[in-house]
């Protein structure tokens, strides 16, 4: 079977990409282009032309031919640059499915045909995936290292070291009465020691991994009309919310994703606080500090000209806060003083808003800092770190003068456990969850 699929975005546009892959891709080409030959080592300037008919599709075009296994899917592959209008588009994707053999990719197709002939191992399919995705700079800082193979030979490399420890108990068991050095094990022992504190490290990192590829949580917490969904709004820079000078206006939690320089952020605009009288109003003050105790960070919002803070946002405030007094315009000297990181601001009047962005990140970073070279970025990394972990656990645990099946049973199962992060085994069934997130084309 051959697929094909726009690999760019979608028209119109200067140029749009289409990519073929199968054992037919030069045939095809051959028939649509009317070339005598396609070279490897060249562009190819072409024609493309619907064989039926011998209409011209587009009368100026590119072809890119990459014979296999020295191709992106592993397979022969064609990527055919045409002009990128919506007709040019649609006409070479009808000719391409009339084409014996020839179908329309699956979203991630042609990546998961490079997991499956071994172009890709399974952390650069999914981080492929990440850098398509990235909106943010962190987040294609982050996707470049794993694309560039960074976590995939930091595990590959942690696996063997369990492996050859195993290897270790393995001889033991096997030549026991050979009398191997009693050495032998202490140095598997050691070396898992070793390897458990590593792991453990990694997964103790705050998650900062996962934040960055889905975004940090912020709230935006305050009492009623200090401008919590005004701000929203300026940072947003679209009327996400409602601004009314109608205390209590805001009831549930709006949510929104931002760049906020480079750092993804989910900003939540959230209910004011305040002794509330109505069900509704209650119900939604209680999701707002619901939702603040889950946050990365608080923005407390304070009308500067208050001259109480309610109790209730009082207890909120902690060092994973900073504390937004508004309204400058109308007052501009402090009228509160806290132990937090405070900055004076109009969300009216776009005043100081810039440090408030700049303290926003600055928190972000020193509370998510990490020196680990990997960074875990999806759950299902670190579900597969923890239960290796314990596998590792159940080894140190063991004695090993007696248990010693056991034990390299439990060597083993751990590095199943990390090879599958990488996909050294069960990889079919972790395929599907991957690839649904993917853009066809890719
Ligand atoms: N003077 C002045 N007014 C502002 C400023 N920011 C917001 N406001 C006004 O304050 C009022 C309340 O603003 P909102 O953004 O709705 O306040 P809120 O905190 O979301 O209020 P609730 O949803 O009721 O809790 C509106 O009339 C805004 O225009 C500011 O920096 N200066
Ligand atoms: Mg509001």
């Amino acid at each position: 079977m051959n697929i094909y699929a726009l690999s760019s975005g979608k028209g119109p546009s200067g140029i749009a990409i289409v990519r073929i892959s199968g054992s037919d891709v030069y045939n095809i080409c051959k028939r649509i282009t009317k070339l005598k030959e396609i070279k490897v080592t060249e562009v190819n300037f072409c024609k493309f032309y619907n064989p039926k008919n011998d209409n011209v599709i587009d009368p100026e075009a590119l072809l890119l031919w990459f014979p296999g296994p020295n191709s992106y899917t592993g397979e022969d592959l064609a990527e055919l640059q045409i002009h990128g209008s919506n007709a040019v588009i649609t006409a070479l994707l009808t000719v391409l499915s009339e084409e014996k053999n020839c179908r329309l990719a699956e979203p991630g197709e042609f990546t998961k045909l490079a997991l499956q002939n071994d172009k890709i191992d399974l952390l650069k399919a999914e981080s492929i995936g990440d850098l398509i995705h990235s909106e943010t700079e962190l987040q294609r800082q982050q996707a470049v290292k794993l694309v560039q193979g960074n976590a995939s030979n930091y595990y590959n490399d942690l696996r063997e070291k369990i492996i050859k420890s195993l290897a270790f108990v393995e001889a033991k068991i096997d030549f026991a009465e050979e009398d191997l050095p009693e050495k032998v094990l202490k140095e598997a022992h050691k070396s898992i020691k070793k390897i458990h504190s590593e792991i453990t490290k990694i997964i103790e990192d705050n998650k900062v991994g996962e934040k960055i590829r889905d975004g940090f949580r912020v709230s935006i917490i305050g009492e009623v009309n200090a401008g919590k969904s005004s701000l929203l709004n300026l940072l947003s820079k679209r009327e996400v919310a409602i601004v009314s000078d109608e205390a209590g206006t805001t009831r549930d939690i709006i949510e929104t994703y931002l760049n906020l320089d480079g750092y993804p952020v989910i900003l939540a605009d959230t209910a004011g606080i305040r002794d509330a009288k109505s069900e509704i109003e209650k119900k939604g003050i209680s999701l707002a500090i619901g939702k603040s105790k889950e946050a990365d960070l608080n923005i407390v919002v304070i009308d500067n000209s208050s001259k109480k803070i309610n109790i209730e946002i009082q207890k909120i405030i902690n060092q994973d806060t900073i504390i937004l007094l508004n309204k400058s315009d109308v007052s501009d000297k402090r009228n509160h003083k806290f132990d937090v990181d405070t900055v004076l601001v109009s969300v009216k009047n776009n005043k100081n808003i810039d440090k408030l962005i700049y303290l926003i990140k600055t928190k972000l970073s020193k509370k998510f800092s990490s020196n680990n070279n990997v960074l875990i970025t999806r759950e299902r990394h670190r579900t597969k770190l923890n239960e290796c972990l314990k596998e590792l656990d159940k080894f140190l645990k063991k004695d090993q003068s007696i248990d010693l099946e056991l034990a390299a049973e439990d060597l083993r199962m751990a590095t199943r456990h990390l090879g599958s992060i990488v996909g050294k085994v069960d990889v079919e069934e972790i395929l599907g969850s991957i690839f649904k997130d993917f853009c066809i084309g890719k």
